[in-house]
């Protein structure tokens, strides 16, 4: 599965909350390959294969949950992502079926 997302870091790898100068809304081009979420900055660097060396560009998907986040009512059709190793994201989806198929892709891979 692969398209635009939008995604905020909520929680580092080892549960601290994210500061907040990085906890700003960004807009990634979003793939599921091999248990992993990749996040590109555009189409063009998802061709290229282009990885930045941000450990939050690069998701470890196994045993991981993605659940409707129903308690952040700021956007809507988001989810929240919650990794084996304690991080935790938001990603803004573009409509309700959207965000069914991220959630289910996610938890049923
Ligand atoms: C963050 C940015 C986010 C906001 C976050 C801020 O500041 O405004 O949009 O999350 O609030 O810290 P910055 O741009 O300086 O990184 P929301 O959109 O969810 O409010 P937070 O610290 O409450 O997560």
């Amino acid at each position: 599965k692969k398209g635009y997302v939008m995604r905020k870091c909520c929680f580092e790898t080892n549960g601290k909350r994210t500061p907040f100068h990085k906890r700003s809304w960004k807009m990634f081009y979003c793939t599921l390959r091999d248990l992993m979420l990749y996040l590109h900055k555009d189409e063009n660097g998802f061709r290229k294969n282009e990885m930045s060396d941000n450990p939050h560009n690069a998701i470890r998907i196994h045993h991981a949950l993605a659940t409707k986040a129903t308690d952040y009512t700021k956007k809507q059709y988001v989810f929240r992502l919650q990794t084996a190793d304690q991080a935790e994201y938001l990603f803004q989806t573009s409509d309700s079926k959207e965000l069914q198929s991220w959630i289910d892709t996610i938890n049923f891979v």
